[in-house]
C-alpha cells in the first residue's frame, strides 16, 4: 500500500528535498504551508493551510491525509530574528510541535491508526556549548529564543515518546545547507553576493561575525536520515552532522575563492548584524547517526560551497541579462 507522509514546513528547503525524497520512494506526500506563502487560496490537493501559532485546523489536515508519517519542518528558523520576535517564534517553533503532537494523539485516539513522528531539533540547542565535538549527550544551553523554543519541542517530543509510547524521534540536525537555501541565512546570503559581486550587480556585502564556526552539510543529504529515523523500529534522537568545523571567514575564503575573487576586498562588518548572544562553535558527531541508521554525509564542504556559488552565479548572470 502507498505509503502517506504530512509535512510541516513543506515549502522550505528541508521540505523541498524530503518531499523529492518521498515522492521517489513512492510516498504520497501531504504538506502544511503556512498562511502567508504566496499563491494564497490556491493550494493544491494535497497543500492545507496552517499556523502552528494556533493550530486549530491541525487535527482536520491529519485527518484529510491520513498519514504514516509526519515530518515537523515548520519554525520561525531564524535565530538572529528570534530575538526582536521571541513570543511569536516561541509560539510557533515550540509551542507549535506541541500542537502538532496533540493533535496527533487525538488522531491516534479517534482512528486506532499509527502515526511516526519526527521532530526537526537543532544543534543550536548545544549554544554555549560544554564540550566540542557534541553528541546525543551534550548537554543543552539555548542562546537565543529559537533555541529555547527548539529545546522545549526537543522535550515534548520525548515525553510523548516516553509517556504515550508514540514513535516520536529528534533529529538534532547541525547547519544544512545548499541552493534552496533561505536568503537570510549567512552560506546563502554570501553565495548570492559572490555571483551579483562577479557579475558587476553590487560592490560589498555586510555582514555580522565573520568569526562563528559551524559544522555546514547538504540539506539534501541531511533529508535521507530524518527518513531514516522514521523507519527504526524503535524511535530515538540522532544528531545529524558532518564533524568537520568551519567559520565564516573559511566560508568566504572558499565562496569568493571559487570565481577568483579575494573576500578582504568586498566584505565589510555591520554591528547591527551581530546577535545579542552568538552560539562561537558548533561541531557534531554523528558516530549513532552512522552506525544505527548507517547515514552519512555524502557532499563535502568544498563541494556544498561550489554548488551553492555555481548556482547563484548563474541567477546573477540572469539578473544581469535581464537589465540588459
Ligand atoms: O548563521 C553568523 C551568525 O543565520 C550562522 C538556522 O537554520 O542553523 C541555522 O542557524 C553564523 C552565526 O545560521 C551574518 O552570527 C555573520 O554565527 O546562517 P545562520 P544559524 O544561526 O547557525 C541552525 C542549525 C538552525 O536550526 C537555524 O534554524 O553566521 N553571521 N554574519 C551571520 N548570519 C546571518 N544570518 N547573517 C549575517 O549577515
Amino acid at each position: 500500500m502507498t505509503k502517506r507522509a504530512l509535512i510541516t514546513g513543506i515549502n522550505g528547503q528541508d521540505g523541498q528535498y524530503l518531499t523529492e525524497l518521498l515522492t521517489a520512494k513512492g510516498y504520497a506526500v501531504h504538506g502544511i504551508i503556512p498562511c502567508r506563502a504566496p499563491g494564497i487560496g490556491e493550494a493544491g490537493d494535497r497543500l492545507y493551510y496552517a499556523d502552528l501559532a494556533e493550530g486549530s485546523n491541525l487535527l482536520t489536515i491529519l485527518q484529510k491525509s491520513e498519514p504514516d508519517e509526519v515530518y515537523n519542518l515548520a519554525a520561525q528558523s531564524h535565530v538572529r530574528l528570534s530575538f526582536e520576535l521571541p513570543i511569536y517564534t516561541a509560539e510557533v517553533t515550540g509551542v507549535g510541535t506541541l500542537r502538532v503532537l496533540e493533535a496527533i494523539r487525538d488522531y491516534q485516539r479517534l482512528t486506532g491508526r499509527e502515526v511516526r513522528f519526527y521532530q526537526a531539533s537543532s544543534s543550536e540547542m548545544f549554544g554555549k556549548v560544554k564540550t566540542t565535538p557534541q553528541n546525543e549527550d551534550t548537554q543543552f544551553h539555548p542562546r537565543s529564543p529559537y533555541a529555547c523554543a527548539k529545546v522545549f519541542g526537543f522535550w515534548q517530543t520525548v515525553n510523548y515518546r516516553e509517556s504515550y509510547g508514540m514513535h516520536a524521534s529528534n533529529g538534532i540536525l547541525f547547519n544544512h545547507e545548499s541552493p534552496r537555501r533561505g536568503e537570510s541565512f549567512v552560506t546563502r546570503k554570501i553565495t548570492l553576493a559572490v555571483g551579483r559581486i562577479k557579475v558587476g550587480l553590487q560592490e560589498k556585502l555586510k555582514l555580522g561575525n565573520v568569526d562563528a564556526r559551524r559544522d555546514w552539510g547538504f540539506a539534501g543529504d541531511y533529508v535521507e536520515a530524518m527518513w531514516q529515523m522514521l523507519q527504526q523500529p524503535e524511535p530515538d534522537d540522532y544528531v545529524v552532522a558532518t564533524g568537520q568545523t568551519h567559520s565564516v571567514r573559511d566560508f568566504l575564503n572558499a565562496a569568493f575563492g571559487h570565481v577568483g575573487l579575494k573576500w578582504e576586498d568586498h566584505v565589510e562588518t555591520d554591528s547591527n548584524l551581530l546577535r545579542p548572544a552568538e552560539v562561537d562553535l558548533l561541531c557534531g558527531d554523528a558516530t549513532k547517526a552512522r552506525k544505527k541508521l548507517g547515514w552519512s554525509p555524502k557532499v563535502r564542504f568544498e563541494e556544498l560551497v561550489g554548488m551553492m556559488v555555481e548556482h547563484d552565479l548563474e541567477l546573477a548572470e540572469r539578473e544581469k541579462r535581464k537589465r540588459g
